[in-house]
């Protein structure tokens, strides 16, 4: 089924200029890029995409990373988005992802790990409307 999902190269990769690498792996694995925006998150936008993540002890240093620097906000489309991006990110410990994913070859480490992708189909509605309207998405 063709789906979408949310896709954002975080700072780590946009600071190191891999924006288009990375577009590349995303292409090669047969999904489309069908919105795409550089923006410089606000401390309250990473807390509130990253709030499930709250409690955790590395929440106060995934929004400081997440801020830093500019990311890209993407919308993917594909069949079965959400798991084809998920596999092509690779494992979120970069030292655990397999040979060729996006983490394998550019994540620094588990916290500066190049990308985010949604893990399900409700989640990937719920973050692709924090960044994007309808109107939007080119499909
Ligand atoms: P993923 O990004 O693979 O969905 P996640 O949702 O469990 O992984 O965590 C969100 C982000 O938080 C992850 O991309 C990087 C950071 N993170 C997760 N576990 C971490 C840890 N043990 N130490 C430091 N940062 C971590
Ligand atoms: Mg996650």
């Amino acid at each position: 089924m063709t789906e979408r999902t949310f896709s954002i190269i975080k700072p780590d990769a946009t600071r190191r200029n891999l924006t288009g690498a990375i577009n590349a792996v995303i292409e090669g694995a047969g999904l489309r890029i069908v919105a795409q925006r550089r923006v410089k998150l606000s401390t309250d936008q990473a807390k509130k995409f990253y709030e499930v993540h709250a409690e955790r002890p590395f929440y106060g240093e995934l929004v400081e990373q997440m801020t830093a620097e500019p990311v890209v906000v993407q919308v993917l489309e594909g069949e079965n988005a959400v798991a084809a991006y998920r596999e092509v990110m690779g494992a979120t410990n970069p030292e655990q992802a397999a040979e060729g994913t996006i983490r394998k070859q550019f994540a620094l480490s588990i916290g500066e790990n190049s990308v985010h992708g949604s893990d399900s189909q409700d989640n990937a509605k719920l973050e692709i409307a924090q960044f994007f309207t309808e109107d939007q998405i080119v499909g």
